[in-house]
């Protein structure tokens, strides 16, 4: 069975429609890949367009860069999150999420596109964007690869040297329910700090939200799932207020996600919020499309 559907294609939303995507899940599930380590088996990925653009083409799919702003509780521009944007081989596009959640998917293919996503997003934003803050994206268990190897934050701390930024506008956003090994996340995730990285926990309040974990992290953001403002709204305050209170007793800073209006702007400002993010802020635009990009808001 478990065969059979290797070799299947998927359903899959595409742009808000269903379609049945030629996302092959056997190229993905045919062997174990090796998991790319220098700069050179990465490079061996990765195309750069006539406008200077850098995409990395892995097992099929082509995978871009788009970038949402973050602003402060001013409306200043504080930063974007770089997210991916994966397409099939007749250029559709794929929702991140089930591309990824699929269980046919080994970790090294996992751990792979997470390591191809941070080049291509450290070169886009070096390149078309520069100002303010960057937040990457990294699975727990990519986190733990790094973390693993003797060298395994030197490749990215050179890289980050040579296009010209620092270390400490880079945040990297660490899911807060997805680890097996939290002492080794845990420990991983100090390494980057101790190189003067950032980390972010993300999407807290998802799922079983822990505590305890975010305590060990010390995160120097928590950026709250949108979930925890709706149940505000809908006069269920308890874990937006105690989250709130946890980032200030951390020291820690609190970005609300998804936020779709002036009135959720102005919510979560009053509560003590520092940062925001969502539509109501600025969607994610692909790199190619940068000229867009931010317009500030108030
Ligand atoms: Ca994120």
């Amino acid at each position: 069975m478990s065969c059979f559907l290797r070799y299947c294609t998927v359903a899959m939303k595409v742009c808000g429609k269903n379609y049945v995507c030629l996302y092959h899940i056997g190229n993905y599930g045919k062997s174990v890949a090796r998991i790319l380590r220098t700069r050179d088996e990465l490079e061996q990925h990765l195309t750069q367009s006539e406008v200077g653009s850098c995409s990395a083409y892995y097992k099929g799919n082509t995978m871009k860069s788009a970038f949402q702003p973050i602003v402060s509780a001013s409306g200043a521009l504080f930063g974007y999150e770089a997210l991916l944007r994966i397409y099939c081989q007749d250029g559709l596009l794929l929702q991140t999420e089930p591309f990824f959640s699929t269980g046919f998917m080994p970790s090294s293919d996992r751990i792979n596109l997470d390591r191809l996503a941070r080049v291509i997003h450290l070169r886009n934003f070096a390149r078309f964007v520069s100002d303010g803050a960057l937040f990457l994206n990294m699975t727990p268990i990519a986190a733990l690869d790094a973390g693993s190897q003797q060298y395994g934050y030197n490749s990215l701390i050179s890289r980050v040297k040579e296009l010209g930024l620092s270390n400490d506008r880079i945040y990297f956003e660490i899911l807060e329910h997805t680890c097996a090994n939290d002492r080794l996340l845990v420990s991983s995730l100090q390494d980057m700090q101790d190189y003067g990285f950032r980390i972010a926990i993300d999407d807290y309040g998802v799922d079983a939200s822990s505590e305890s974990r975010v305590r060990k992290v010390n995160p120097d953001i928590i950026k709250v799932d949108r979930s925890l403002l709706t149940d505000y709204m809908d006069g269920k305050p308890e874990e937006l207020q105690a989250v709130i209170s946890l980032a200030h007793e951390l020291n820690a800073k609190v970005l609300t996600e998804g936020i779709e209006s002036q009135n959720d702007f102005n919510t979560v400002r009053e509560l003590g919020v520092d940062y925001m993010q969502g539509y109501y802020i600025g969607r994610p635009v692909l790199v190619s499309e940068l000229p867009c990009l931010f317009e500030p808001i108030i």
